[in-house]
């Protein structure tokens, strides 16, 4: 499955699916044993290679009866290289976006498709190094083939606009011209029945298409009727025919911060939910659709209503779960607890700013996305690192105009960076890393961020938790217990529900998921224990303390 609904009618698109030759390079370009294996998958998921940390290779005959193609790979896990018929057609970092390879002028008929793929940690990686999650290894994420015309729509955004009570949008439409010279074409959208015309454009390479309409009955977007509708966009050449087309799924509200509150559709919202990582049993990262279904229906179920894409991008079809089910997103750029040193890695700065640019241009139309994160517990606390908060934070705005933008920081009231976010979070751990008294620790936490920039903007508690080890029961509560983490999670919500002040409370974690090697010393089973699901859903006693402490905070906006 590419979407949750059809984005192409005129377009021919297909999944890249079924059985892959795969096997792992050493180093030195030696190949290993030649495996079958499905894609999307990790080869974690390959007998002998469970804790494989290196190079590998995919291969796949692909047949196409057009002279253009497009290739887009929606997630290579960590670094992939692209060869079509020996030549190379692309290079990508990052597991967690998308990216393409356009090839012209090609022969009909079949063609060898290879992916290199390595995940293993250097200097070349900035982002995926060892870390309290696991970077898998694989194509971890669905692979389409595209047969384009020489003109084609790389993207489409949609912002909707309130004003005086009724919706308008703006469509900005990018269009590529393959062949040489200009060509003249003609633009239009259809909503609803309504038509959104664009007239007649010349394209010669590139061309950017915006404007803004008018609509008719149009029902806002809100969890409690995620009112959803698809724009196409149909491009027709000189005599009219349909040359190329592109659909996408669309909400209408509008998010903003006001004080120290966050609106949505001019009401305010209180966040209650938990960060979730891409990591289920056996398969790894390579989540199933199903298993995305389930976890939404297992977070709703409980009362929740937010989901924090805990620390990179998510897979869109998960996005358009989130869009349809109606549960607000924090998605975040791709970052884990990286030193000023790390930040300081000569790939650092560019690795984020693609990973940046990359989900904002290919998850920008999701109404669920609420606010984008970045930097999750990285040096806001050092100048160098605020220099790299800035750019970031810059990015975003250049790039979307119209979601809040904040940072989940461990770094207190020493963090230096809360002027220039929207929202302030803290990730605290009081009664698991600390000791300390909930109330108290959160209340010195406050008066901390009320001497500092973040004075007078929404907070959320970003992160707050306790490990249990699932079927660890003991009379005893010690740590570890699945007794203790639901005591620990009940003490804390029901400490911090009330307080006004508070925009929202996202528990660490959902669900348990595989950690590094190098962090398996304090994580045993090498997993982050702090789910209250363990990495097979099965829940643990903290689920259904959750569920009662989240229906209660039902009162709340
Ligand atoms: C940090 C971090 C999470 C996780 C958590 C924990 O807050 O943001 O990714 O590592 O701690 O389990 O300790």
């Amino acid at each position: 499955m590419i979407r949750l609904f059809e984005t192409h009618v005129v377009r021919k698109q297909k999944e890249i699916t079924g059985t892959w030759q795969f096997c792992t390079v050493s180093d030195g370009g030696e190949k290993g044993t030649n495996r079958f294996v499905q894609v999307p998958s990790c080869w974690e998921s390959i007998h002998g290679l469970e804790d494989y940390r290196g190079k590998g290779v995919y291969a796949k005959t692909i047949r196409t009866q057009s002279e253009n193609i497009r290739l887009i790979f929606k997630g290579v896990s960590h670094t992939a290289d692209v060869f079509l018929d020996g030549k190379p057609i692309a290079h990508h970092y990052n597991a967690y976006t998308e990216f393409y390879a356009l090839v012209k002028n090609l022969e009909k008929g079949d063609h060898k498709l290879e992916v290199y793929v390595d995940n293993s940690f250097s200097e070349q990686s900035a982002l995926h190094v060892a870390n309290d999650y696991r970077s898998y290894g694989g194509i971890t994420r669905p692979v389409i083939l595209e047969e384009l015309d020489d003109l084609f729509l790389r993207w489409m955004h949609v912002t909707p606009i309130l004003e005086n009570g009724a919706w308008k949008v703006n469509v900005k439409i990018q269009l590529v011209n393959l062949a040489d010279g200009t060509r003249t074409v003609k633009l239009r959208c259809e909503i609803e029945g309504q038509t959104l015309d664009f007239g007649t454009l010349e394209v010669s390479e590139e061309a950017e298409a915006e404007r803004t309409f008018e609509l008719t009955n149009i029902t806002a977007w809100n969890p409690e009727n995620p009112r959803l509708y698809l724009l196409t966009a149909t491009l027709t050449d000189e005599s009219g025919k349909a040359i190329d087309d592109l659909t996408d799924r669309v909400g209408f509200r509008e998010i903003k911060v006001e004080g120290d509150k966050i609106l949505l559709n001019n009401k305010r919202i209180y966040l209650k939910g938990f960060n979730r990582h891409e990591d289920y049993g056996q398969l790894g990262a390579a989540v199933p659709v199903e298993i995305m279904s389930y976890d939404i229906d297992t977070i709703l179920y409980t009362g929740a209503n937010t989901i924090r894409t805990s620390h990179y991008p998510n897979d869109e079809r998960f996005l358009d779960l989130c869009d349809e089910r109606g549960i607000f997103v924090w998605e975040e750029g791709h970052a884990r607890g990286l030193s000023e040193a790390q930040m300081r890695n000569p790939h650092f700065k560019r690795q984020s700013d693609d990973c940046i640019n990359e989900m904002v241009v290919s998850h920008y139309n999701h109404p669920s996305i609420l606010m984008w994160g970045i930097l999750n517990e990285c040096a806001s606390d050092t100048e160098y690192g605020r220099e790299c908060y800035a750019l970031q934070y810059g990015r975003l705005r250049e790039l979307d105009k119209t979601r809040p933008l904040t940072s989940a920081s461990n770094k207190y009231e020493k963090d230096i960076c809360m002027d220039l976010a929207d929202i302030v979070s803290f990730n605290i751990y009081p009664r698991w890393y600390i000791d300390d008294e909930p109330g108290e620790y959160l209340a010195n936490l406050k008066s901390g961020v009320d001497a500092t920039a973040g004075k007078g903007k929404p907070m959320i508690i970003s992160e707050f938790g306790a490990g249990g080890i699932y079927g660890y029961r003991s009379f005893t509560k010690v740590k570890w217990t699945e007794d203790r983490q639901a005591d620990i999670t009940k003490e804390i919500i029901t400490k911090y529900a009330g307080l006004d002040y508070l925009s929202g409370l996202i528990l660490w974690q959902y669900c348990d998921g595989r950690v590094d090697n190098e962090w398996a010393m304090n994580r045993p089973k090498t997993q982050n224990n702090k789910g209250v699901v363990d990495i097979y859903r099965q829940p643990k006693l903290a689920y259904y303390t959750i569920k009662e402490c989240f229906e209660a905070i039902k009162t709340r906006p």
